[in-house]
């Protein structure tokens, strides 16, 4: 086993991580700090390199703002924009994290090229928590975008005459995420469609190509009061308390989605 010509062989790497101590994160009873990747909001597609235009979607971010309100950054959405509050810091203490494309309260927002690759970031580096790691992917990500190098440098001069322009479809990331960057982790995709009678079958079936845990189907303009929630055996519709004033359709649909990633835990641990 022990190398001879200095260098550590593959036996060795294995056998130091086998033998290690449970990093401290994790907590008494074995099991690892969970975490949660939240993508929410819209990706704007830049027609220009050095952009002055692009496509936006009419994603506000609320599903993940809403949806992250047990996290360390809990109603930011109700707070005022306010810089005061940027001079805060955050403490540990938190189960969840937010990471949002654009939400309500801050309004940066990323475009196609930096979502995708700052999801592929966050989503490796999560991938040592295994099971642990859930992805919340709310993000309504442009299916369609002007290639890097396909883009004019400078501003489109309007003195061109009318707009022609290609857009390429844009690579499905959902099941590289699953495949490769994080394949131990519980994935949740939201499916939207403003047409209710493919909405389902639409869900199932990314729900079977893109082999994600469970997908969230919702319309367009009931997007705030119900969702349906899609496994591969069931269709749970989940909706908003509409006895309780100010309620939201994310609070029960959270807590359903806790159960499913404590189930997807345990299988994973038996
Ligand atoms: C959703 O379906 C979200 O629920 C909404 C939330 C974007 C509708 P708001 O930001 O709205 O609260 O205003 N997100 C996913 C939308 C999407 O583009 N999904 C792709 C698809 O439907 C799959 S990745 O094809």
């Amino acid at each position: 086993m022990e190398s001879t010509n200095g260098l550590v062989t593959d036996a060795e790497i294995k056998s130091f991580f086998d033998s290690a101590p449970p990093l401290r994160d994790r907590v008494g009873n074995g099991s690892a700090r969970r975490v949660v990747c939240v993508t929410s909001g819209g990706t704007t597609v830049p027609l220009e390199q050095r952009c002055v235009r692009y496509i936006d979607n009419f994603s506000s971010g609320h599903r993940g703002a809403t949806s992250t309100e047990g996290s360390c950054q809990p109603y930011c959405r109700s707070l005022p924009e306010d810089p005061l509050l940027e001079c805060f810091e955050f403490t540990n203490g938190s189960n969840v994290q937010g990471c949002s494309s654009r939400s309500p309260v801050k309004t940066s927002f990323y475009n196609h090229f930096e979502y995708l690759q700052i999801l592929q970031m966050i989503a490796i580096s999560m991938r040592n928590l295994g099971p642990h790691a859930m992805f919340y992917l709310a993000a309504a990500v442009s299916d369609f975008y002007v290639p890097w190098k396909d883009m004019a440098e400078h501003k489109i001069q309007s003195a061109s005459g009318p707009l022609d322009m290609r857009l390429v479809q844009a690579p499905k990331m959902l099941s590289v995420l699953r495949k490769e960057w994080a394949p131990m982790a519980f994935c949740i995709s939201f499916k939207l469609e403003t047409d209710s009678k493919i909405l389902l079958e639409k869900a199932d079936m990314a729900l079977k190509k893109y082999k994600m845990h469970m997908v969230v189907a919702n319309e367009l303009v009931t997007r705030n009061e119900e969702v349906i929630v899609v496994t591969a055996d069931k269709k749970i519709p989940v909706c908003r308390d509409k006895t309780q004033p100010g309620s939201d359709v994310e609070n029960p649909l959270i807590e359903l989605l806790v159960e499913k990633h404590s189930a997807h835990i345990k299988d994973a641990d038996t």
